[in-house]
């Protein structure tokens, strides 16, 4: 809640600030200051079965590493979804993510699934996850009612195509009305199957299926999408389009990604899904400096 401007009565007029509360399973995060997500990838396409173990390990310290730069919520993804990449099965997919969830139930901070499959969302659930982080907006058959009944948050995503085939010519009339329509239509269906919407995290899933003037149109355009209620999450960090512009490859974006982070906060996003916690929180302190007029922290 805001205090509003003081009334001629004396009284202060409240406007009520939607959601400034994201139900999460058993925690609850305020959404009073920009949060930061970061990614935790278990999808090693180098390791045999030998290196298994290394890998949950590697898994587990690189969580806790987060945690420790400020992250404020983890997202695990053991299926790739990088454009042109193949699915996996779900058992590969279950058999790479359920022994790191497993040995993060102690975590500080809440766990964040990204995957599209119903049974792996259920899976995740039991194992403690808070949050399923879906980049086909629930839309596979059973992924709504594969949430609902549980307490977790969700985050709906836009993606016109398939990972597969996504960025081989993605096409609209007007961006920035089709990702916000598609995304209301996910959160009114949402709410429909019984998911409360401070449980809902919307997002206009920058580089899936979008050329890089797509993206930078939404990335403009954000506070259209934040206009449709639930808190906007933006995953910008070390995309392609930033490296385009920048003249960078993979490994060289954290500049690029720390201006569009900020970007994205100023027009309107509250997550931030990034690579580079510490980073990024120091970026935000800048920005949370600035606005408070004060310096302080
Ligand atoms: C996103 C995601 C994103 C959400 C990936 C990458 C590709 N989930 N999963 N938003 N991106 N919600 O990290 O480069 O932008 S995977």
């Amino acid at each position: 809640m805001v205090k509003g401007p003081k009334l001629a009565s004396g009284l202060f007029s409240f406007t009520i600030v939607a959601h400034s509360v994201l139900r999460c399973g058993k925690f609850r995060l305020a959404l009073g200051r920009p949060l930061v997500m970061g990614v935790l990838n278990v999808t090693p396409d180098s390791f045999s079965d030998g290196g298994r173990y290394l890998e949950r390990s590697a898994a587990d310290a690189r969580a806790r590493r987060l945690v420790d730069e400020g992250a404020d919520l983890i997202d695990i993804g053991a299926e790739s979804s990088r454009p042109g990449a193949a699915g996996v099965s779900l058992e590969e997919e279950l058999s790479r993510l359920m022994p790191v969830l497993e040995g993060l139930r102690d975590l500080t901070v809440p766990i964040s699934v990204d995957t599209t499959k119903p049974e792996v969302m259920l899976a995740a659930i039991g194992a403690g996850a808070a949050m399923v982080n879906d980049i086909m907006g629930l839309r596979a058959p059973g992924a709504l009612g594969a949430v609902a009944a549980s307490g977790v948050a969700v985050c709906l995503m836009h993606m016109q195509g398939e990972p597969r085939t996504m960025q081989c010519e993605p096409r609209y009339g007007d961006v920035v009305a089709e990702v916000k329509a598609f995304l209301a239509e996910r959160v009114a269906v949402a709410e429909a199957a019984g998911i409360a919407r401070e449980r809902l995290v919307i997002d206009p899933g920058f580089g899936f299926g979008k050329t890089s003037g797509d993206n930078f149109e939404l990335l403009r355009n954000l506070g259209r999408i934040a206009e449709i209620g639930p808190p906007v999450m933006a995953g910008l960090s070390r995309k392609s389009s930033l490296g385009a512009i920048a003249g960078r490859g993979p490994g060289e974006r954290l500049a690029a990604s720390l201006a569009a982070a900020l970007l994205a906060v100023q027009h309107g996003a509250r997550i931030l899904r990034v690579h580079d916690v510490r980073a990024t929180r120091d970026a935000l302190a800048v920005l949370a400096a600035t606005e408070s007029g004060r310096g302080e922290q």
